[in-house]
């Protein structure tokens, strides 16, 4: 068969062979518990309406054309107020009197496609009853925010969850870096069936779902069993293309899901997507056995329950994150104090104590230095230590090289997984085959999946056929050859160990270019290629070499540079700089210090300065270390952001007048959490991927702080139009 790449299907038209690529936001239909109307700016005229409009709301008579203010009731002016505001991510949603006879409705509002998009798309409900959940959230956040454990957080989302939004069953599912879903927790009614530490492949959720919920963050599914409804025109006279209903709340869902859901026997679903580090790190999924609609507070409110339990998840694996990083220090001062007594860094990592498998729970490390090996724990062989050398030699340079199969990597290696199924490995030179490298073994462990992931589907000839997996019967599968997976805190913690016996390395290699001034060819060699600049100067300070990198920095027309003081006119604070630099060689002292480069060209650095000694009293000379601190700067700045949101003044301050108590306690509350969350990803160890981490929780702070001003709003039309 000649493999091309097809137009992805359209909505509704995947089989189980595309459905990956089905194109759910172009629904171009609804389901049928409420109405759409696409709507023109400014003149706020009907261009588009789902078929159902007459039976729904028992307006009759072509409404396509009409404008708002021609309607019954008062759609137009509670929308009013609300044109102003973008609504381009998140939708808002008001209380008005509609249809024929006049009732209640409550109206969501947003406009599809982006920023520069015109038109607004309404969709109407027919209003519940009022509902005051402020007590039952005020109770959630003080649960979440107190929750010390993953699985605890995950445990009482899970009950309350299922409390708020009322289902049968209520699931906290958490997916692994392949996309596979676990769950974590569930609460459910005694009579069912329990899914608990079930796990699910990728393949039951495609990508652009996984996006999709990404931006929009709650979504309903009142019965997998309902006819949809289209939306006509099917394309929009706005922009003459189908209509975007990624943020719609009434949006079809995929037939495949729906048929998925009608195997399991669900009837019913709200999910609310957990978005940690701007990535989809998990659902809460409810299930019910006979339709359920849930109305517009209650979606608010699982809402901001999410973000609020996405925060917490971003604190708790922080926290996790700066313990380890806590005996990374411990090792490196341990390190710096071996090295101090009598030189030799390397008996620091291999004294006997577990202190280099510790931070990464490694059950055996290994160090790959100048063709000699010293290992801890459980390993490998001499031969096939060198031989993993000599292949991660070959691949890609990383900071931290993880697997847990290394027998799926490279197949040669699939002996060593009784003690090396589980590597990471870190670079410690420009030189090959210089590595740190941890091992664990390959554990048998059971994996209960909901059905069989490598056989997804049942796929018949008749396209009535197309079922997901028609038996949910458990499907166990012996996963072997390989090791419990390395987690995030993990990864840092090695790169941390990486980069700074890298250091120490560098550091090293430096003094054997004062101590043998005759081997400087090969030593000097090394020096020069290492990606950190790095100085070395004689025992008066006169420079003897700058290495690549440390030429990198300087600009073309730089001064010359001829002794260690010299280089405080690459920084700033020049003379600040320069007073450290003449204490380094007038006083022999260490010096440490963060500098911004003059020019601002290069940032950032943190400067180290260290006299090398022989013998107490026998200086050799000196080097210099700069290294980057960009990454430290970004983290920085994002924290700072992050605290000028959580000070800045929310609209929602200006509800004071109102009886909106009740909401400003809960975004103070609110804000504690994300206060607590910005201080743990501070704190954490992993500074590449801070930035992403704050400005998600500002993201979620944003969003919660929004979704508060809608249902405070809500309340009060709501109490307006009661009295
Ligand atoms: C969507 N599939 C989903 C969603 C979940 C699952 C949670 C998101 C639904 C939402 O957010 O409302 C899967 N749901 C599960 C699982 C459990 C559960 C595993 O409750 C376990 C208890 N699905 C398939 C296959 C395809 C598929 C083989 O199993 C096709 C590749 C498609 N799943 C599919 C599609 C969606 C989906 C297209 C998007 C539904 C939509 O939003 O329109």
């Amino acid at each position: 068969m000649a493999h091309h790449h097809p137009a992805p299907p359209a909505f509704g038209q995947a089989d189980l062979s595309n459905c990956e690529r089905e194109q759910i936001h172009l629904a171009g239909s609804i389901q049928p518990h409420g109405v759409l109307l696409g709507v023109s700016e400014p003149d706020l005229r009907v261009v588009q309406a789902s078929t159902n409009l007459a039976s729904y709301t028992g307006l009759d008579g072509e409404i396509l054309g009409c404008s708002l203010h021609e309607l019954p009731g008062d759609l137009s002016e509670s929308l009013e107020p609300h044109l102003d505001q973008d609504l381009h991510e998140i939708p808002t949603g008001v209380r008005c009197r509609f249809g024929e006879p006049l009732a209640d409705y409550d109206c969501m509002l947003h406009r599809p496609g982006g920023p520069t998009a015109k038109g607004v798309v309404l969709e109407l409900e027919r209003a519940g009853p009022p509902i005051d959940l402020s007590t039952q959230v005020e109770d959630a956040l003080e649960i979440i925010r107190r929750c010390a454990s993953l699985q605890q957080l995950a445990d009482e989302t899970a009950r309350i969850f299922k409390q708020v939004a009322g289902y049968d069953r209520a699931m906290v599912y958490r997916f692994d870096d392949e996309g596979h879903g676990e769950i974590l927790s569930e609460r459910r009614n005694p009579d069912l069936e329990s899914y608990l530490g079930q796990r699910y492949p990728a393949s039951d959720i495609p990508q652009i779902a996984r996006r999709l919920y990404e931006r929009n963050r709650v979504r309903v599914l009142v019965d997998a069993t309902h006819e949809r409804v289209p939306v006509e025109p099917r394309i929009s006279p706005l922009t003459g293309d189908d209509l975007d209903m990624s943020l719609c709340s009434l949006r079809a869902m995929s037939p495949i899901h729906t048929q998925y859901l009608q195997n399991m026997g669900v009837a019913a679903t709200l999910v609310a997507s957990l978005v940690v580090g701007g990535r989809l790190w998990g659902l809460v999924a409810c299930h019910h056995y006979s339709p359920r609609a849930v109305q517009y507070e209650t979606r608010c409110v699982c809402e901001l329950l999410a973000e609020a339990v996405a925060t917490r998840i971003s604190a708790l694996e922080s926290f996790a994150q700066a313990q380890a990083e806590l005996s990374v220090r411990r090792l490196e001062q341990r390190m710096a104090e071996v090295i101090a007594q009598d030189g030799d860094w390397q008996s620091a990592l291999f004294d006997g104590t577990r202190s280099l498998l510790q931070p990464l729970a490694a059950h055996g490390a290994a160090l790959l230095f100048e063709g000699e090996i010293r290992t801890i724990g459980e390993v490998p062989g001499t031969q096939e230590l060198r031989a993993l050398g000599g292949w991660l030699d070959g691949r890609e340079r990383v900071p931290a090289f993880a697997t847990s199969s290394l027998g799926h990597e490279e197949p040669a290696f699939e002996h060593l997984s009784a003690t090396a199924s589980g590597m990471v490995a870190a670079p410690i030179s420009s030189t090959p085959g210089e590595y740190l490298l941890w091992f664990r073994p390959a554990q048998i462990r059971t994996v209960v999946w909901g059905g069989n992931p490598f056989k997804p589907f049942v796929v018949g000839d008749d396209p009535a056929d197309l079922s997901p997996r028609r038996s949910f019967a458990k499907w166990h599968q012996q996963v072997e050859g390989t090791s419990e997976p390395w987690g995030p805190a993990e990864l840092a913690a090695a790169k941390l160990i990486g980069e700074t016996v890298a250091g120490i390395v560098l550091q090293f290699r430096s003094v054997q270019v004062l101590i043998a001034r005759d081997q400087l060819e090969t030593v000097q060699e090394q020096v020069r290629c290492s990606d950190h600049p790095v100085v070395i100067a004689d025992p008066k300070g006169q420079i003897l070499l700058g290495n690549d990198a440390f030429e990198a920095l300087l600009a073309e027309d730089h001064p010359r540079l001829r002794r260690i003081p010299d280089l405080a006119l690459l920084f700033d604070r020049s003379q600040e700089v320069g007073a450290l630099l003449n204490d380094l060689i007038e006083r022999r002292r260490s010096i440490r210090g963060e500098f911004d480069l003059a020019r601002g060209s290069g940032g950032t650095v943190l400067l180290r300065g260290d006299p090398v000694l022989a013998a107490p009293g026998r200086l050799l000379g000196h080097v210099v270390l700069v290294s980057d601190q960009s990454e430290r700067k970004a983290v920085e700045a994002a924290r700072q952001r992050l605290q000028n949101a959580l000070i800045a003044e929310h609209p929602l301050a200006t509800f004071g007048d109102r009886r909106d108590l009740t909401y400003r306690h809960l975004l103070s509350s609110l804000q504690g959490n994300a206060q607590l969350a910005a201080l743990e990803i501070t704190d954490g160890i992993d500074p590449s991927r801070m930035p992403e981490m704050l400005e998600s929780v500002r993201d979620s702070l944003d969003r919660t702080a929004g979704l508060l001003e809608h249902l405070a709003d809500h309340a009060a039309r709501a109490s307006k139009k009661r009295s």
